[in-house]
This record gives C-alpha cells, sequence and structure tokens, in this order.
C-alpha cells in the first residue's frame, strides 16, 4: 500500500515536470517616445519560442462593457477559447482579420455572448465592426511556457526543459523584443528584455470589409 502510493507520487512528477527543466525570469520593460518608461507593463507578454510541448487547454473572457474591451490582452493555447460577451445595450460586431486566425461573431448586445476557437499560434488583432475605436489583442501561444508581467514588469516561467530557445515579450505599442537564451538544466535564467514603443502612433484601422470605418460613425 505504501509503496504504490510512494510509486505513484513519483509517476505523476515524472509526467508533470521534464527531467531538467529551469525557470525563464527577469524583467519587460518598454520605452516611450519622451524616453520614459512605460506604465502598463501587465499588457505585455512574454514567452518562450522552441520547447515542443502541448499546452493545457485554456481559456479567456474579453467582455465589451462601454464600448471598450476589456481586457485587452488575452493569452491562450492553441485550440482555446475567447469568449466576448457584451454588456452594452448597443450592438458589437467583433471580428479579426489577422490570417488564419480570422472571425466574425456577427451583431450581438447584451446579454448576448460570443465565442471563437483560435487554432492557430500567432497574434490575433481584434476590432469591432461598428465602433472603430475598440481594439484587443489575443496572443495564441502552441506551447505553455508564457506569462504575463506583473505591473513593474517582472515575470516568471517556470519548468521550461532545458535547451537553447528564443525569450520574446511583445506590447501592443512596441510590437516583439527577443533573446536567444540556453535554459539551464535547473535553476534559473534571468533575462532583460527591452521594448521600444518610441515610434508609435495611433493609426486607423480597416473594417471588416477592408474598407475605412464611414466618417459618419460617431464613437
Ligand atoms: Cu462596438
Amino acid at each position: 500500500m505504501r509503496a504504490g502510493w510512494k510509486s505513484l507520487v513519483v509517476l505523476s512528477l515524472a509526467v508533470t515536470a521534464p527531467a531538467t527543466a529551469g525557470t525563464v525570469r527577469g524583467q519587460v520593460e518598454v520605452i516611450e517616445k519622451s524616453g520614459r518608461r512605460a506604465s502598463d507593463l501587465a499588457d505585455a507578454v512574454v514567452w518562450v519560442e522552441g520547447p515542443r510541448v502541448k499546452p493545457r487547454p485554456s481559456s479567456a473572457t474579453i467582455t465589451m462593457k462601454g464600448k471598450t474591451f476589456a481586457p485587452r490582452v488575452a493569452v491562450v493555447a492553441v485550440g482555446g477559447s475567447v469568449e466576448f460577451p457584451n454588456q452594452d445595450p448597443v450592438f458589437h460586431n467583433v471580428f479579426s482579420v489577422s490570417g488564419e486566425n480570422r472571425f466574425d461573431l456577427d451583431l450581438y448586445k447584451k446579454p448576448k455572448s460570443g465565442a471563437w476557437v483560435f487554432r492557430h499560434a500567432g497574434l490575433v488583432r481584434v476590432y469591432c465592426n461598428i465602433h472603430p475605436q475598440m481594439s484587443a489583442y489575443v496572443l495564441v501561444r502552441d506551447n505553455p511556457f508564457w506569462a504575463r508581467p506583473s505591473e513593474s514588469g517582472g515575470f516568471e516561467i517556470p519548468d521550461v526543459p532545458a535547451g537553447a530557445w528564443v525569450v520574446k515579450a511583445w506590447h501592443e505599442r512596441a510590437g516583439e523584443a527577443s533573446q536567444a537564451v540556453t535554459v539551464p538544466d535547473e535553476g534559473a535564467l534571468e533575462v532583460a528584455l527591452t521594448l521600444d514603443a518610441s515610434k508609435w502612433r495611433r493609426a486607423p484601422h480597416k473594417n471588416k470589409f477592408g474598407k475605412d470605418y464611414e466618417a459618419g460613425e460617431k464613437y
């Protein structure tokens, strides 16, 4: 009985954690045009590209309220879904034209909700076809090694298989920064990533038909 229990524990440890794995941790910073450091670092995402480890199923919710998406940034695994409840008494039309992850949930208003399953890794830009000021992002990852930084930019990604990989960070005003790393067999690796938001400026996007939003549309 006792021996059986012990071997079960050993077996489950072997399944959940690779024999050799390290922690990738560190700091993200975003530099604005003025040279000052951005404060919305919790809207960044950090991940490790390369390890072929299937992610656990995941899902997220992005609520439409007051004609904004909240949160603005969500991360799901490939095959994960994002729910888009509409809490406004007006119609919204959530859509994306981001490559293979393109989708269109059509019109609905409170109390209805819609959802989409994301099947391809990558960054998905999400908009509303009625209100051009509404935007959000879904980052779809093909392994479980991602983290959302704290407000001060600190992050930690545990149990990353040992090996040579690329750590990437993304922020909506800065795009991506990346760094080649070698994750050790055990212990932690420190990584500092600086994202450049100095070239960012607000630019209009097209509606779901690839056309400009009508000028008369009021926010
Ligand atoms: Cu809308």
